[in-house]
């Protein structure tokens, strides 16, 4: 069921460096036909860092790890292609469906392949309105369970960042951030919460690394957090005034479960006249470059 493209097959087998890529974020978190160029492009970056990029999916039921170009192009435009966390993987492999995967389920399948960096945006996480809807990403969990490295630019602005933080503390996830003390905010540099541990180089993630597979302890995972730099952040101001118009139609219209995470991104995108877009795209593209040099370091050993 999990089928590893040769390409990661034969850099695996002969300890190069790999980095995961989810294809939520092609499929239902970029407008289209954007979506498509970003995904060739980010599989580009990890190429010019010298390692081997692994873009993860479901396609007619079957798991694969490393997509061709064709792959790819169904991922980003095709309208059948669902929205899937690690639950709902037996569900679409056993049914046959197609789906792109979260952090949870990109998370969940690289790590059955072997690979142990992967590169994203934002993290899920809690959504500001839990306290009546519960309504907290499953990223968090499987990543209390999961030995991975997640490059991300902190988790999605359009959460409860500080609930999300106190969250990952209590399932014993560990979070640096990358070059700086301040927890990122995925679109903003700052998201005004500070993060206890600072590493400095891709050497320094690949000893932490070492370190959680030596302490033997649960199998959780490593949350490298890297900020968008100033220059490329988005207007802080023009985020929040966006941000609570866009958390206010989400409830107005009763947007619920899956929905709510790309609900809200696509507002964002429209009502910043792209801003957003672009911001989240620096992020993305960062976190990509710095987790090749981070899986480099891993397999240099
Ligand atoms: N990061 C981005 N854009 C995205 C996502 C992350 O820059 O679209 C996706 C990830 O796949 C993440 C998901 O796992 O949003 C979280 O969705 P939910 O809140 O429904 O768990
Ligand atoms: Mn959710």
């Amino acid at each position: 069921m999990l089928v590893v493209s040769d390409e990661v097959a034969q850099a695996l087998t002969a300890g190069r460096p790999v980095v995961a890529l989810e294809s939520t974020i092609i499929a239902h978190g970029l407008p289209r036909p954007r979506n498509l160029r970003v995904a060739l492009e980010l599989e580009a970056l990890v190429r010019e860092e010298g390692a081997t990029p692994a873009t993860i999916a479901v396609l007619d039921g079957r798991a694969h790890v490393g997509l061709d170009e064709a792959q790819l192009e169904r991922v980003a435009q095709d309208d059948t292609v669902r929205k899937l966390s690690h639950r709902d993987l037996p569900l679409a492999t056993a049914t046959g469906a197609s789906g792109a995967t979260t952090v949870s389920a990109t998370a969940l399948l690289a790590s059955r392949a072997g690979v142990r960096v992967f590169a994203t945006g934002g993290l899920g996480g809690v959504h500001r309105d839990w306290t009546s809807t519960q309504d907290e990403s499953a990223d968090l969990g499987l990543l209390a369970r999961t030995r991975i490295t997640v490059v991300c630019a902190g988790v999605k602005s359009i959460l409860d960042v500080p609930a999300t933080l106190q969250r990952l503390e209590t399932l014993g996830v560990a979070v640096a951030g990358y070059g700086t003390d301040r927890f990122p905010g995925f679109y903003l540099t700052d998201s005004g919460n500070p993060v206890d541990w600072t590493l400095h180089t891709p050497e320094e993630v690949a000893a932490v690394m070492r370190a959680q597979d030596a302490l033997g302890t649960e199998d959780s995972a490593l949350i490298l957090a890297r900020p968008v730099s100033r220059a490329e952040q988005l207007d802080p101001e023009l985020h929040d005034r966006v941000l609570h118009a866009a958390l206010a139609e989400c409830e107005a219209k009763g947007v619920s479960g899956q929905a709510v995470t790309p609900f809200l991104l696509e507002r964002l995108t429209e009502g910043t006249a792209g801003a957003s877009l672009e911001a989240n795209l620096a992020a993305v593209r960062g976190n990509v470059r710095l987790a090749a040099r981070v899986a480099g370091a891993w397999v240099r050993g």
